[in-house]
């Protein structure tokens, strides 16, 4: 083991960069290339305070995960650090510098080995690959020289976004438009940034690969093992288990497990309810691997066997998927995809189902819910608030395709009369390529009688 391995694991919960095979490259090449589009300085503030310290009851026992856009460009996962970029410093080293908070030996002793000034400076440069490393407490001085410097151009960069006002983002460009003089415009860089991120590069590429492989091993547990689940608990601690035991990141964000009618909320969390021979359960789950993610939704028969209008709602959204699949390439935004799946599904549903003498009510007006988010170094990768959408699709982005269909159904077929309050939801992810997309999710069991091969041997008989 050579020194910087021996140190990134006595600093294992700070540096996450074991995937890269030289992360040191690696990120100061991605701040250069985000230096090459700036004409003034730049700063970014990670997330400044650990979880369970603000919203206590929401975030107590989460693990810490840096803002994904100084994550990305700095491989650290602490908090109190800020990323400081200046194009025109003189000097190369002072081009990018770091600032961590001070050593702080108690707050070590409860939460383990953190970076801190000065202790160990060598040792942090030659890991972070930075050159210029000071104490948080001089980023403000810091600014200020380069306030007074920066007559021309006399601008300021920073990262927010423009629609959130309360994250550590937020509170920060508050502080910085405080701080600065009037002169100074200050200009947001999240749009340059997100461009330069959302296309994956090949090591990001094998990591989404990673999460969907282990998405696929835990959904077949699942599909294997069905007939020894009881309750929608039973089967999410299991999914889960099987998702996090492969993976040294946690859960990608909270499983849904939600039978019968549960379906029909979106974000259903509960869990608590028993699983009922003849309904289907609702599955979207993913896990995290080191930074990137799989987001898999999956509807499956609790029996193992779909009934007969159940078969035909879940194939209008199977092939809804597919449709959305055939459509997507560079060029198109999510936003001009996401009416043409909608409007699939309704089309669908009076060929299929009210032509044939049935009828339906959704629970919606027009759309439940985007048939697409970008997936990446966040689950809903890009703007939050949604202004990605209507990002031209580039080659390396990575997109969710989710359909889905929620609402009360009624067909007889064959004289039995069939009713359903039913949500139906089916999710792959594709990697959009010169041409098209690849679908990653390809192997995980999703036709009707895939899934229902796979749950043959365990399937109960007994109710049916
Ligand atoms: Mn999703």
């Amino acid at each position: 083991m050579n020194k910087n391995n021996a140190l990134l694991s006595e600093y294992s919960e700070v540096f996450i960069s074991d995937f890269l095979n030289n992360p040191v490259k690696t990120y100061r090449k991605r701040r250069e290339n985000l230096l090459s589009h700036l004409d003034s300085f730049c700063v970014f503030a990670g997330v400044s305070i650990e979880p369970g310290l603000d919203e206590t009851f929401s975030s107590v026992w989460t693990r810490f995960i840096q803002d994904p856009a100084f994550l990305f460009l700095t491989g650290i996962n602490q908090v109190g650090c800020y990323l400081l970029l200046d194009p025109l410093a003189p000097k190369k080293e002072d081009q990018e510098i770091l600032f961590i908070p001070p050593k702080n030996a108690n707050k070590e002793f409860w939460l383990g080995k953190r970076m801190g000034y000065e202790v160990e400076l060598e040792d942090l440069k030659s890991l972070t690959g930075f050159e210029n490393i000071l104490p948080n407490g001089a980023l403000w001085g810091k600014i200020l020289d380069l306030s007074e410097r920066s007559k021309t151009p006399a601008k300021a960069y920073a990262f927010f976004y423009d629609a959130i006002h309360t994250d550590h983002n937020a509170k920060f460009v508050q502080k910085l438009e405080d701080f600065l003089p009037d002169s100074m415009d200050l200009k947001n860089i999240a749009d340059v940034h997100l461009d330069l991120r959302m296309s994956l590069d090949e090591e990001r590429v094998t990591l989404v690969q990673k999460a969907q492989a282990i998405s696929k091993d835990a959904f077949l547990s699942i599909l294997k093992n069905m007939g020894s689940y009881k309750t929608e608990r039973d089967l999410s601690l299991q999914l889960n288990l099987a998702l996090q035991l492969q993976s040294d990141g946690d859960l990608a964000f909270p499983t849904i497990v939600a039978a019968g009618k549960n379906a029909c909320s979106l974000h259903y969390s509960k869990k608590d309810e028993p699983l009922c021979l003849g309904d289907l359960v609702l599955l979207d789950f993913g896990i995290r691997v080191n930074t990137q993610h799989s987001d898999i939704s999956r509807t499956i028969p609790i029996s193992g066997v779909f009934n007969p209008l159940q078969k035909l709602l879940y194939n209008i959204v199977l092939d809804a998927q597919a449709f959305h699949e055939a459509q997507v390439k560079p060029g198109f935004s999510l936003a001009e995809l996401d009416p043409l799946v909608w409007d699939f599904i309704i089309r669908e549903l009076e060929n299929r189902l009210v032509k044939k003498g049935g009828s339906y009510k959704l629970l919606y007006d027009k759309r439940p819910h985007g048939v697409s988010h970008f997936i990446g170094e966040f689950i809903h990768e890009g703007d939050p608030k949604g202004r990605s959408l209507d990002k031209k699709l580039k080659a390396g982005m990575l997109i969710s395709n989710e359909p889905g269909l929620y609402g009360h159904f009624e067909l007889e077929i064959q004289s039995n009369l069939y009713k359903e309050q039913i949500g139906i939801r089916i999710e792959d992810n594709l990697l959009i390529t010169e041409t098209g997309c690849i679908n990653l999710s390809k192997s995980i069991p999703k036709t009707v009688s895939e899934i229902e091969a796979w749950m043959a041997p365990s399937k109960f008989t007994s109710n049916l």
